[in-house]
This record gives structure tokens, C-alpha cells and sequence, in this order.
């Protein structure tokens, strides 16, 4: 054994190695690949990786310039408006706006970052900002979460790299640890938090008042997400190791323990929500994405960080159960902790992105690249991921706020494989960020992938991680003033370097509940892929195994992906009935129904009810099956339900200084111009007069052949459209008179017509909220003319638009009016006549009640007949997927074989704790219906 560098990563790590050495091993894994790739997708000339490189220097300019010009000391940009969010005088946006302590977090978030992309003086600059304006003792309730990821690890990032730039000798000489200083402070502002019997922590806390104090205004919850309090550990016992103050680390330590305790015994899967005092799971659903991700990443990663090996033990058992019963590669699906076989939803959320990363530092990349492709196919067809879509890769949820995840598992499988086709990758997504989120103000997160439209906001992890991500992936070593191989990543992409492992750590002997254990060989299967073997021997690796995958998204055969599992074991039975397949006109499919505890109620509207009573099943499997069909009636019903409503709506600003750049979300009528089946309606806005547009206007000289504004109120939507119309407008942008109301917090409706015939309107009309509204009003004042697009999605910006852009001052695009002015509200005292005839696109799934004990789903007679996945049928019928559904069904045929739990199935439970489960799961399943990420 010669050392890290020299020794295979498959070769097991000497047990009770030097922490030092487990932790560059695991760091050398990740590396050692790049230089040793020649085959494969066409290699990236040096040229081109560094103008990448540059483009991404560039772009970081743009959004910490914006940030530092227009928006601190506020802790974060709203890019579209060109100011600070400053908590408390935004209107609030829920639990998202607990990362927010008053405490300039996208500075502090940002500090490390500005070391890797070379730009060492504005470090020092920005240091020295931090120690001078940055006030931790705010009044002001923060998720510990959060706080946590972003302020303790930047700061404690910084501190990290302050270091390492005074030893070199040239830059921050004058730097005494003050920001170790500052994150001190902040640990024990954060202990409190900590002060539950299960020793898991309070989800916020107050930064001046702490806990328990009435000031404080927390403490009450009794619920955390298991990342939330499995994700300190780096932070914490980083800040223990530089201050020598144990406490940090052995709190942490505390609640990981009982984290791992509380893990469910049989399935060896933790849950997304557990209660503080009881430690009890309150959501039951388990996946690696929303909730739980980092608690995984911080196992694996606090063992390479911390070299103790029960950290090992406990993440490899957990990524067994992962891949056991959530990885069907190249999907992650959720499952349900008790019954890990049951799928617990039919989508997936964009922070699993991160997965694929994590499985590259565990060495296991065949099920990274297949999950990868899978993601990146997702990213080609919407140019963003959604923050959520479904097995057959449907938006489900449209927001996209600039996540780093998928850069982040980018950037580390090309390490793993130094495979070129991971820097085309990454190339995508610059041009993605340039094109579709760049506004003249910095990068603004998208409101809804479908639409290209944005929201006012630019969340600090974005520069904290996609440009450190996206930047290592393009430089080359002598491209980074420091060792990269040196630091470990945290979740928010802070650093920390790895010799912390052999610094004070008298605090892991001291360790609380878990035991040293001396561990098998099979612990480190996988822990370390030997990359210098496996590539050379068959350089072809990475591109054979998404070579399959090539076209899963377009020609997805979500019925052959998902599922096959428990079809499979019951092998020679026919296949359960699907709630997609079944026709109450169907015999058979009612005989099924009948067997599986089912019945059919028909309600007087017309519409179908089915209820389960479990105890009616013929058998626990097809009471099973019964309750599978039932949930899967459920998720059918309300996805039906938002595919009948109208989509969302694009206004883009086309003209100088925005070029299309700034896209609102707006929300359509139910009449006029269908804007999804016409071409788009462009251009110059004018406000009609009256404003509210209730009488005939007065000015239809200024609307004529323009788009007329309108105010929201006083009388019927199809009315204004009316009187715009006869004025000549081409179209209408109604604005809400509602002070305030944003699309940020507000659920999106379209606008209903008046209950007649609405065929006389042909001209296209959509709906902004006021701040979406003032952009364009504040546009007006500023500029005078303004032309907009109205669309169903953002239009690419125009070429010639762009050239006139280069030409024109740079600052101008920058005034997009720091001053925020309120829509016309004052003018007219709006009355709301119309709340009654709109339809909220939020709406809640009327018909999906489950009756007491049972469980029942209604479903409309049309319904019935519709059949969502026809087209996925027809691509099994040709044939295209099935290699891919064999595959998948011999390696679940394998799974089974060997998976103690499948024979389930197979024998007779008692009935009562299969109801017990039943109703475990059912709640289960009604959290997860109200769930958010
Ligand atoms: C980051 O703040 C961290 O990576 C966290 O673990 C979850 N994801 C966000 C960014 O998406």
C-alpha cells in the first residue's frame, strides 16, 4: 500500500485506516479517471472547455454583480424587480422564506465559490463585507435546516479557504479566523434547537430569542424532515474540529444516532417526516429526493470526512435498501417504509438529481449514468428540470429555481468516467441558463418550465453551487489556485478540508450510542471504484449503458418501468388490474373489482364512486391489489383532472432593454383566442381608459392595434374583453388590483366568462397579478414603449433583438427600474365581482374523499372511457420498449429471489395487520397529497 493516490479504490480500506487516508482515497476515486479517458463521445479541445469556463466566469459576474449592485445587504436577488428580498417586506412565500435570516445569505453563501472561480481579491472583499455588516442576532425565525447549509457552511467554507490562501502567502495576511468566529457564534445559536428528549432538532428556531423564550415565536412544532435533522453532522463536527469545542459534533452525532434507531427494522428505509419528541414516523413515504437526500449524502460523506466507519455501516445498509425497493433504474420511485414494494407515488422530484453524484462517491456508477440520462432526457424536453414529473415524464410540478443538482451529478460522473459526453452536457445547460434564465438584472428562477416563464427570485444556492459545479467541470488542475482533492463538498457545495479527519478527534471516541464495529469486506463493496480499471478495459463503459436509455423519455413505457417488480413475483398469475386500464363497461375488469374488495357506487351526477372495503377481498393479495388500484384511481383522477384545466400563460417583454429576456406568468380566459392553438399575439401595450375597462373606452385611438391593460375589477373578465375589442385592441392583459398579489404566492386561475356565449371575443386575454403587472407598468414609465408577446411558452429571443442589445449600453438593460411602482389601484376602488366565476387551477380534486375506514375514488363517466396512457400502450405494441421491460423484469425476477421480503406476497397475513398497514398507508398517502417540497 502506497498511499492514497497509489492504492485501487476497490481494494477495501484498511480498517482502522488513518482518517486522513480513508478520507484522500475516497477523494482520489472521484478523480482519477479524467486523465486516463481517450474513447467514447468526441473529446472537448482545450480551447473549448476554457471558453466554457470563461462563459461560466461570465455568467457567475452577472449574477453576484447584480446581487452585490442591486440587492445587498439583503440575503437574496429578485431579479426581475432588480432589488433585495428583504423578509418581512415581501409578501410571504411559507416555509421557503426560513433560509432568510437577515444575515446577507447569498454573500455568505457565495464566499468559497469566489476562491474556486480564481477571483481571490473580490474574496478578500467579500470577507471583509461579511465581518463588517453581517449580524447574526436578529430577530428573526430561520430554519435550522437551512441555516445550517448555507450560513454555517459558508462561512465555515470561507474560513476553509481564508486559510489555505494565508498559508500561501500572498492574499487575506490579514485574516485571524474571524469567520471561524462568526460561525461559532452561530453554532450555538443554532444549539437550542437541539434541546428535544430524541435529541432531534426543532425545524426553526429564532436567531435572538432561541427556542422557548414566548419572544421566539417557535418551538412548537413537533414534526422535521429527516434531512433536516440528519444533515448537521459536516457543519457541526467541522466546526468542532477547527474550534475544538466538542459540543457541535456530538450533538449532531446525537441526532443521526437516533435517526438510525428509528429507521424501519424490516425494510431498512427511513421515512420523509419524524416527530421531534416521539420520534415517531409521521410520513411514511421514503425515496432519496425531497426530505431525505442529504441524510443519505451526509452518512456516506461524514464517514470519508470523519473516517468512522459506523457512518459506513449505516449508509451502505440504507443504500442496500435504496436499491433494493426505490431504484428501478433508471427511475428512483418512492415507496412506503412498511411496505417497501408499494410504490408511494407515480413521480419524482427534481432534488433526486443529486443521487446519481452521491452514487459516483459510493462507486457505484452504472445506476448514476442510467439515472443521469433519464434526468438529462427530462432536461432536454423542458430545457430545465421541473421540480417534480411523472414515470412517463410529464411536468408535474412546473417551477424549476435554478436547482444545482443535476450539474452537480454532471460534474461528478465526468470525473468518475472522464467520459466528454458529460462536458456536452454541461454545455447544455449553459446555454439553457443564458437563454432562458437570464434577465438583464442576474438569473431568475423559472416559474414554469412549459411557458419559459420566470419568478422574482434567485436563490443563493444557485451561486453557491452551479457555478462551482459547472466551472470544475470545465477546468483543468492548473485552472484552480488550490487542490480541489483536498476539501470534501457539503450539500450546499461548501468545502472543507479533509484533514480535519485527524484534528481533534477525541469527540468520535467519545461517540454516543453506536459502537465501533470491525466490518466485513462486503461494507465496502462498490465504497471505492477503481476507475483507472475499469475505463481503459473498456473505454466504451459509460456511453454502452446509456446507449439504451436513449430514448426513454420520448418513448417512455411507464406501464413496463414501474411495477414490474410485484408482477413479476407473482409469476404464472395474471397481471393485477391497472386503475388506467379499467372500464366499468368491462365484465371482467367488475369481476376483478369484486374479488379485490371493490364495489361500485353510481352517484346521481353520474359520475362513479368506488369504494374498498378490505375485509370483502378474496384474498390479502388481491385486498393488496385492491388498495394499489384504488390509490392509483386517485393519483389518475386528479391528474385528469389538471390535464382538463388550462395550462398557464406567457407575457414576455420583447423590447429594448429586455429582448424577451423577462417572462411573467400569466394566467388564461376560458375565452377568446386560445393562445396554445394559435400563433402568438404580438405587440405594443397601452392602458385603456377607463382603466378598469367596464365601459366603453375613451381612448380607443391609444389601444387601436395595440395590447390594452385593464384593470381587474367592477365587472365581468369577458366584459373588458369586450370593450378593448370594440376599441380595436389586439389583445388584453387584465391586472389585478389587488395590491401586492404576485404569482409567487398566490395559486393561478383563469379567467371564466360570464356564464354566456363568449364566441364574440376573438381577441387572446390573459391575467397578471400586480407584481407582474408593475413590471410591465414600471416598464412603461420608464421606456414609454413597450411591445409584449402573449404565448403559450416563452419564444426564443429574437437574433436581431440581440444585436441591437450588444450595441446598446449595458447599464440600460440594468434599469429595469429599481423603483417599485404599485399598479394603478389607487385610481379605482375595486370591488371583486368576478371571485365568483373563476376556476382556480389549484383547485383540490373535488371527488376524492377517502370514505372513513374505506377507501374510495369517483371518476367521472368520460373518465371512465379516457384512457391517459393509450399512447403508451401503442409504443408496447410496437414493440419499442420491450427490451427495456425485460430487462427490467428479469433483474426484478433476480431481486425477488433473494428480497426476504417479497414472499409477503405470498403468505396469508393476518387480516388485521394488513388493515393496520392499510391505514398506515392511507394516511401516508393523504400526507403525501398535501405534501410540498
Ligand atoms: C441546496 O440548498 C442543497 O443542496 C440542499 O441539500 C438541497 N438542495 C438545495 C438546492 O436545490
Amino acid at each position: 500500500m502506497s498511499g492514497a493516490g497509489g492504492r485501487g479504490c476497490g481494494s477495501p480500506v484498511p480498517q482502522r485506516a488513518p482518517w486522513s487516508l480513508v478520507a484522500a482515497t475516497a477523494a482520489f476515486c472521484l478523480v482519477s479517471a479524467t486523465s486516463v479517458w481517450t474513447a467514447g463521445a468526441e473529446p472537448m479541445s482545450r480551447e473549448e472547455k476554457q471558453k466554457l469556463g470563461n462563459q461560466v466566469l461570465e455568467m457567475f459576474d452577472h449574477a453576484y454583480g447584480n446581487y452585490m449592485e442591486h440587492a445587498y445587504p439583503a440575503d437574496e436577488l429578485m431579479p426581475l424587480t432588480c432589488r433585495g428580498r428583504v423578509r418581512g417586506q415581501e409578501p410571504s412565500r411559507g416555509d421557503v422564506d426560513d433560509a432568510l435570516g437577515k444575515f446577507s445569505l447569498t454573500l455568505i453563501d457565495s464566499l468559497d465559490t469566489l476562491v474556486v472561480l480564481n477571483k481571490t481579491k473580490e474574496f478578500e472583499d467579500a470577507v471583509r463585507k461579511v465581518l463588517r455588516d453581517v449580524n447574526l442576532d436578529n430577530d428573526v425565525v430561520v430554519s435550522v435546516f437551512e441555516t445550517n447549509i448555507r450560513v454555517l457552511g459558508g462561512l465555515l467554507g470561507g474560513h476553509s479557504l481564508a486559510i489555505m490562501l494565508k498559508e500561501k502567502g500572498e492574499y487575506m495576511q490579514w485574516y485571524n479566523d474571524e469567520l471561524l468566529q462568526m460561525a461559532k457564534q452561530l453554532g450555538y445559536k443554532l444549539l437550542p434547537a437541539f434541546n428535544t428528549t430524541s435529541g432531534l432538532p426543532y425545524p426553526r428556531i429564532n436567531l435572538k430569542f432561541g427556542i422557548r423564550k414566548p419572544e421566539a415565536r417557535t418551538g412548537t412544532e413537533t414534526d422535521t424532515c429527516t434531512a433536516c435533522a440528519g444533515t448537521l453532522i459536516l457543519e457541526f463536527a467541522a466546526l468542532s474540529r477547527f474550534t475544538g469545542a466538542t459540543i457541535f459534533e456530538e450533538y449532531a452525532r446525537k441526532a443521526l444516532d437516533f435517526l438510525w434507531e428509528k429507521r424501519q427494522r424490516s425494510s431498512n428505509l427511513v421515512g420523509v417526516t419524524i416527530n421531534i419528541h416521539t420520534g415517531d414516523w409521521v410520513r411514511k413515504d421514503s425515496g432519496v429526493g425531497a426530505g431525505i437526500d442529504s441524510y443519505y449524502e451526509y452518512l456516506l460523506k461524514a464517514y470519508v470526512l470523519l473516517g468512522d466507519d459506523s457512518f459506513l455501516e449505516r449508509f451502505n445498509t440504507h443504500y442496500d435498501a435504496i436499491m433494493r425497493y426505490i431504484s428501478q433504474p433508471p427511475l428512483l420511485l418512492d415507496v412506503h417504509i412498511h411496505k417497501p414494494m408499494l410504490n408511494a407515488r407515480t413521480w419524482m422530484d427534481a432534488l433526486l438529481a443529486f443521487f446519481p453524484g452521491l452514487q459516483v462517491l459510493k462507486g457505484d456508477i452504472r445506476p448514476a449514468i442510467e439515472t443521469h440520462e433519464m434526468l438529462y432526457q427530462v432536461i432536454k424536453k423542458h430545457n430545465f428540470l421541473p421540480e417534480a414529473f411523472t414515470t412517463d415524464f410529464r411536468v408535474h410540478w412546473a417551477q424549476h429555481p435554478l436547482r444545482p443538482e443535476f450539474a452537480e451529478s454532471t460534474y461528478f460522473l465526468y470525473k468518475a468516467t472522464g467520459d466528454p459526453y458529460y462536458l456536452e452536457v454541461g454545455k447544455t445547460l449553459i446555454e439553457n441558463l443564458n437563454k432562458y434564465a437570464r434577465v438583464p438584472c442576474g438569473f431568475a428562477a423559472m416559474k414554469d418550465v412549459r411557458t419559459g416563464s420566470h419568478e422574482d427570485r434567485m436563490d443563493s444556492f444557485f451561486l453557491a453551487e452551479m457555478f462551482k459545479y459547472l466551472y470544475l467541470l470545465f477546468a483543468d488542475k492548473e485552472d484552480i489556485i488550490f487542490d480541489i482533492e483536498d476539501y470534501i463538498f457539503t450539500t450546499e457545495a461548501h468545502l472543507l478540508p479533509l484533514w480535519l479527519s485527524t484534528t481533534n478527534q477525541s469527540i468520535s471516541k467519545k461517540n454516543t450510542t453506536s459502537e465501533y464495529t470491525e466490518l466485513d469486506d462486503s461494507n465496502f463493496d462498490w465504497t471505492c471504484p477503481n476507475t483507472q480499471i475499469l475505463f481503459p478495459n473498456d473505454p466504451l463503459y459509460a456511453q454502452s449503458i446509456r446507449e439504451p436509455l436513449k430514448n426513454v423519455v420520448d418513448k417512455s413505457c411507464p406501464r413496463g418501468i414501474i411495477r414490474v417488480r410485484e408482477e413479476s413475483f407473482r409469476s404464472g398469475a395474471k397481471p393485477p388490474l391497472r386503475a388506467r386500464d379499467f372500464m366499468a363497461t368491462n365484465p371482467e375488469h367488475l369481476e376483478i373489482l369484486k374479488k379485490m374488495g371493490v364495489s361500485l357506487i353510481h352517484l346521481k351526477d353520474g359520475r362513479v364512486q368506488l369504494v374498498q372495503h378490505a375485509i370483502q377481498a378474496a384474498s390479502s393479495i388481491d385486498a393488496e391489489d385492491g388498495l394499489r388500484f384504488m390509490q392509483e384511481m386517485i393519483e389518475l383522477s386528479s391528474q385528469q383532472q389538471k390535464e382538463q384545466q388550462l395550462p398557464p400563460r406567457a407575457v414576455q417583454i420583447v423590447s429594448h432593454p429586455f429582448f424577451g429576456r423577462v417572462v411573467l406568468t400569466a394566467g388564461p380566459a376560458q375565452f377568446g383566442l386560445d393562445l396554445s392553438k394559435h400563433k402568438e399575439t404580438r405587440g405594443f401595450v397601452a392602458s385603456s381608459k377607463p382603466y378598469n375597462g367596464c365601459s366603453e373606452l375613451t381612448n380607443p385611438e391609444a389601444v387601436m392595434g395595440k395590447i390594452a391593460l385593464i384593470q381587474r375589477g367592477q365587472c365581468m373578465f369577458a366584459e373588458k374583453a369586450r370593450n378593448i375589442q370594440n376599441a380595436g385592441a389586439i389583445g388584453g392583459i387584465v391586472i389585478d388590483d389587488n395590491e401586492g398579489s404576485s404569482s409567487d404566492t398566490a395559486p393561478l386561475f383563469q379567467m371564466a366568462g360570464d356564464g354566456k356565449d363568449t364566441d364574440d371575443i376573438k381577441i387572446p386575454m390573459l391575467f397578471l397579478f400586480s407584481k407582474e403587472g408593475s413590471i410591465i407598468l414600471d416598464a412603461i414609465r420608464e421606456y414609454e414603449e413597450v411591445e409584449v408577446l402573449l404565448s403559450d411558452k416563452a419564444k426564443d429571443r429574437d437574433p436581431e433583438m440581440e444585436n441591437e442589445e450588444q450595441s446598446s449600453p449595458e447599464n440600460d438593460s440594468q434599469n429595469q427600474s429599481a423603483e417599485q411602482v404599485s399598479s394603478s389601484s389607487q385610481e379605482v376602488d375595486s370591488v371583486d365581482q368576478e371571485s365568483s366565476e373563476e376556476n382556480s387551477l389549484n383547485s383540490p380534486p373535488e371527488s376524492l374523499s377517502p370514505a372513513d375506514m374505506d377507501n374510495a375514488a369517483s371518476i367521472s363517466p368520460s373518465e371512465q372511457t379516457s384512457n391517459p396512457t393509450e399512447n403508451h400502450e401503442t409504443t408496447n405494441l410496437n414493440g419499442e420498449c420491450t427490451d427495456l421491460d425485460n430487462q427490467l423484469q428479469e433483474q426484478s425476477e433476480t431481486e425477488e429471489d433473494s428480497n426476504p421480503n417479497v414472499s409477503w406476497g405470498k403468505k396469508v397475513q393476518p387480516i388485521d395487520s394488513i388493515l393496520a398497514d392499510w391505514n398506515e398507508d392511507i394516511e401516508a398517502f393523504e400526507m403525501m397529497e398535501k405534501d410540498e417540497l
